[in-house]
């Protein structure tokens, strides 16, 4: 999936740019959104893939670089935590450009019991965050928030632009 680290940064930042733009859309009073009462809030899922990082890249690749610690509990702030993101995914990819060469995605470590390459990693970093996001925007929708376009407009960015959603 990535054969170099320019290749990742280059399919990562768009994405995280992605995730940055839901995070900024959050409210206080949202956080606390959840489908049932036994699932995770949008306040926890959007915690939980800011402090992804830390799990498993800083965890478990010896990647060093400053994120926000797995663990701690969820900020009480929206703000909190899409500035946590915003800090934790640039000293990241500053880390990787500084710490890592494309020979490095070939390295394994262990993740879970099982040898992993760090470019299997990368990419469980990738389509991780892509699930939590989805699951995220549903949320959203139902605490009444405006839901950012991501691979293409929202049903509101349709709107402002005079068209419509394509009804497929
Ligand atoms: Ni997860």
């Amino acid at each position: 999936m990535f054969a170099s680290i320019d290749e990742f940064l280059r399919e990562w930042q768009p994405e995280a740019e992605g995730t940055q733009k839901v995070l900024d859309n959050l409210t206080d009073a949202s956080l606390a959104q959840q489908v049932t009462a036994d699932h995770r809030t949008l306040g926890r899922l959007a915690w939980h893939l800011t402090t992804t990082f830390d799990e498993m890249v800083a965890g478990h690749t010896g990647l060093q670089f400053e994120a926000a610690k797995f663990g701690e509990p969820v900020p009480a702030t929206a703000k909190e935590i899409a500035d946590a993101y915003r800090r934790t995914n640039e000293s990241m990819i500053g880390a990787i450009r500084d710490q890592w060469t494309d020979e490095t995605l070939t390295e394994e470590r262990d993740m879970y019991g099982e040898m992993w390459t760090i470019e299997t990693v990368l990419k469980v970093l990738f389509t991780h965050q892509i699930h939590h996001r989805a699951q995220m925007t549903v949320l959203m929708r139902q605490a009444g928030l405006k839901v950012p376009g991501l691979y293409g407009p929202s049903k509101e960015e349709w709107t402002a632009i005079g068209g419509q959603p394509p009804k497929i």
